[in-house]
């Protein structure tokens, strides 16, 4: 980890002082990072140069690499305006940002909680090596689950020459020549997983799935009971899955759930890593270890915190608190600090509540109103079916427009009563809407949520063993269905917990910390509402900037978050009303500096088109994709967010496909699986 952490300082200088090295001759793969060039386990020894200038070449001039170099600029953006506004601090500021930081330590130390063992357990290659088993002849050559277009995983054997899961197979190919490719069966990995939650089962009764291949354990009883060790405990287990499954599997064990999955990755395949119940233990593992390590901190975090406030590892994050402090709103700061603290969470939640209902609805752009007040009409009937199926009302109703462009806006308004009729939707709807008005679009969705506290209860039983329960959303009664119509495509979720793709997100993934999802990624902004802070008491961050809310006559209202944040001010004003809320301010800043502003850039986060059926699989190529892999599902949605671009470009201008040959491979290898 040492290593890891040093590679990664050099990599990078950050605005807190490094010196950087502008001798070398520019190598432009080198800044595009995508989720194919970052290591999964088993890729130690991979030069990622070469993995890099691969990806780069043969995604250059496709959509694809234009969206990843927009976000690349907005992301470069957002960090030059975060490093001028951490150089506006004075020490005076500093020194009482860190002050609050301090004192937010010591209140989140007090909830390190030794008391309880958790298991992290994780199957090794989980498709690959099932595909193996049922066909030997695959044993130690190059293999991966999926096709040109995706690959779903790679054995360790292909990890070697850099291929890894969610990549394109055509660059998997390149990559690794040799490469045999197995289609996915997905039946049959269903059919494994069961076998191994059988054995999970006899070790924890309620353990938490958190995908087809992975689960968390509490295993403080079973090591009291039969007095056992951890250690033992987790060997055991692993022996048995073997047994029954002849899959191998690694473990992870630790205080808490962030923890244990950080471990399960360490002595990967077939091995296992515990980390004893130990304040001291727990702080030397974290002082090394990387910040991308952790759940929720992905690319755009990691870079964000790199280069502005040179953090690396977690230890990083507690002596840089106050910067954090001064930086970020509290939730933020809090989770970062807390991941500085080695906390995560202990507690086996008992239910799962919905947080929302929402439907949208895409369509060739137009600006046609009255199609949109037709459409409108639609939602609102079909959101109140689903609400009365489900005997919940709710108090707000957001409104979600994707314009031709691809900006997502969302507007909402909170009102005095719970509603749940069509009638009473469709209105405040069509006056959410007309406030819009003229405009183009692409996309209508609604959504209701802060369901009336009785109702909002039903509960979804989080052991129960369904397949979809099985996968980490919670979402155990999730419906999709499809309007082949000219129309295009309706998307009917239901939100236990959250959706990435429809960009209407309430809710945490509880199990595996933000479960792949990234904190600062715009893309992921409205997550924060709940986030999966150690210490709870979470509040909107940014989004609450961005998604004015009305009341019913279309003045602005004090949402939850907008209150938390002013505490938040308050609260540091109590500290020192000297000192500025550097955040608001950066806000402010970006809006006046005209930016772009969060759900724009984060556009490509937004399902045109794109649903994944049973949550799992993309309807747009039958790829399979479990939810926890939030960040290869973004990258999966621009690749077709991208093709489409492609393809309307194309239509307006034929002659561009000359110039877009790489993404024209990419596009051939989609229609052909
Ligand atoms: N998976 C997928 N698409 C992805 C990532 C994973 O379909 N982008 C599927 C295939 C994997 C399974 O989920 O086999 C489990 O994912 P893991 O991340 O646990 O990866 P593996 O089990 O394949 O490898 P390992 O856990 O050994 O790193
Ligand atoms: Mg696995």
């Amino acid at each position: 980890m040492e290593k890891e952490k040093e590679k990664e300082k050099s990599e990078k200088s950050s605005c807190s002082g490094d010196i950087e090295d502008h001798t070398e001759t520019p190598r432009p793969w080198q800044s595009f990072h995508t989720v194919y060039t970052n290591a999964k386990a088993g890729m130690d020894g991979v030069n990622k140069e070469k993995v890099q200038r691969i990806v780069y070449d043969m995604s250059k001039g496709s959509k694809y690499f234009e969206n990843e170099e927009r976000k690349e600029a907005f992301m470069r953006q957002k960090i030059d305006n975060m490093c001028a506004h951490c150089a506006k601090l004075t020490p005076a500021d500093i020194s009482q940002y860190q002050k609050v930081a301090d004192r937010r330590i010591l209140e989140l130390e007090t909830k390190h909680d030794m008391s309880r063992i958790w298991l992290h357990v994780d199957m090794d290659a989980f498709y690959a090596a099932v595909e193996t088993l049922s066909n030997p002849s695959l044993k130690g050559k190059p293999m991966a689950v999926g096709g040109m277009s995706m690959i779903s995983t790679a054995n360790y054997e292909a990890r070697r020459f850099g291929v890894r899961a969610a990549m394109p197979g055509f660059i998997a190919r390149k990559l690794c020549p040799e490469l045999i490719f197995v289609p996915v069966d997905f039946k049959k990995y269903t059919y494994y997983s069961d076998l191994t939650r059988k054995v999970f089962q006899k070790y924890d009764p309620n353990f938490m799935a958190a995908s087809l291949d992975e689960a968390y354990l509490d295993i403080t009883d079973v090591c009291k009971e039969r007095s056992m060790t951890s250690g033992e405990v987790a060997k055991e287990l692993r022996t048995t899955v073997f047994e029954e499954t002849g899959l191998t599997c690694s473990a992870g064990v630790g205080s808490n759930r962030l923890l244990a999955k950080v471990c399960s990755d360490i002595n990967k395949p077939n091995g296992q890593f515990v980390l004893p119940n130990d304040r001291m233990a727990v702080m030397t593992f974290i002082s090394s270890l990387p910040i991308r390590k952790i759940g929720g901190i992905g690319k755009v975090t990691e870079h964000i915190l790199r280069d502005v406030f040179g953090i690396n590892t977690c230890e990083d994050m507690l002596q840089k608190g106050g910067l954090l402090c001064a930086l970020f709103s509290r939730s933020t700061a809090d989770f970062f600090l807390s991941v500085g603290l080695g906390l995560g969470q202990t507690e086996t939640p008992q239910v799962r509540s919905r947080k929302s209902i929402s439907n949208e609805r895409s369509f060739s752009s137009t600006e046609d109103e009255a199609s949109f007040y037709q459409k409108l009409a639609d939602l609102a009937e079909m959101l109140s079916v689903d609400m009365r199926k489900e005997g919940l009302s709710g108090r707000t109703l957001t409104l979600k427009l994707k314009t031709t462009t691809f900006e997502v806006r969302t507007r909402a308004v909170t009102l005095q009563k719970y509603i749940c009729s069509s009638v009473d939707i469709l209105k405040y709807a069509s006056k959410l809407l007309k406030a819009e008005l003229p405009v183009s679009l692409r996309l209508i969705g609604l959504r209701l949520s802060q369901f009336y506290a009785d109702k909002a209860a039903a509960p979804a039983d989080p052991t129960q063993k369904t397949l979809t329960n099985f996968l980490i959303s919670g979402d155990a009664s999730r419906e999709s269905m499809v309007d082949s119509s000219s129309m295009g495509s309706i998307v009917n979720d239901h939100h236990f917990m959250n959706d990435t793709e429809t960009g209407f997100s309430m809710g945490s993934h509880e199990a595996c910390g933000y479960d792949g999802r990234d904190l600062l990624d715009s893309s992921h902004f409205p997550d924060l509402e709940d986030s999966n802070c150690a210490i709870g008491n979470n509040d909107g961050e940014m989004q609450k900037f961005h998604e004015p809310l009305n009341d019913e006559n279309g003045n602005k209202v004090n949402t939850p978050e907008r209150k938390s944040y002013q505490n938040a001010v308050s609260e540091l004003k109590t500290d020192s009303s000297s000192v500025p809320f550097a955040f608001r301010s950066l806000d402010e800043e970006n809006k006046r500096a005209n930016l772009p502003d969060d759900d724009t850039v984060s556009s490509s986060n937004h399902g045109e088109l794109l649903l994944w059926v049973n949550d799992y699989k993309c309807s747009l190529c039958g790829i399979e994709l479990p939810p926890c892999f939030v960040e290869e599902r973004q990258e999966h949605f621009d690749f077709h967010l991208a093709e489409r671009l492609q393809k309307e470009e194309s239509r307006c201008d034929t002659r561009m496909l000359r110039h877009r040959i790489a993404f024209f491979i990419f596009s051939l290898h989609i229609t052909n699986i």
